[in-house]
């Protein structure tokens, strides 16, 4: 019984656990579908995440994204590095 009650306590983690970044490489398609550079909007820097050189906004995929988990609320928060990664042809937003 006891092991049954600890199964139902973590299950409620196992539904909240988040992905990292998808940093797969990018298809000829991805890449000749991307959106000009200046048409998208990549927020502010005000993530805890920023200037270390890896995407953490999880809108987008691609090698410049971060392996680390991404929240909700990392959207919008890594300006600088998802443009940079962005501009080098590292990055697609995910439809
Ligand atoms: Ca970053």
């Amino acid at each position: 019984m006891r092991r049954l009650l600890s199964l139902f306590a973590l299950m409620p983690l196992a539904a909240c656990s988040f992905e990292g970044g998808d940093r797969s490489p990018l298809s000829e398609n991805e890449i000749a579908q991307r959106p000009d550079v200046s048409t998208i909007n990549f927020g502010e820097d005000s993530g805890d995440f920023t200037n270390d050189d890896e995407c953490d906004d999880p809108r987008f995929k691609g090698p410049g994204m971060t392996s680390t988990p991404l929240m909700e609320e990392d959207e919008l928060a890594d300006a600088s590095d998802c443009r940079a990664a962005y501009e080098r042809g590292e990055l697609a937003l995910i439809p």
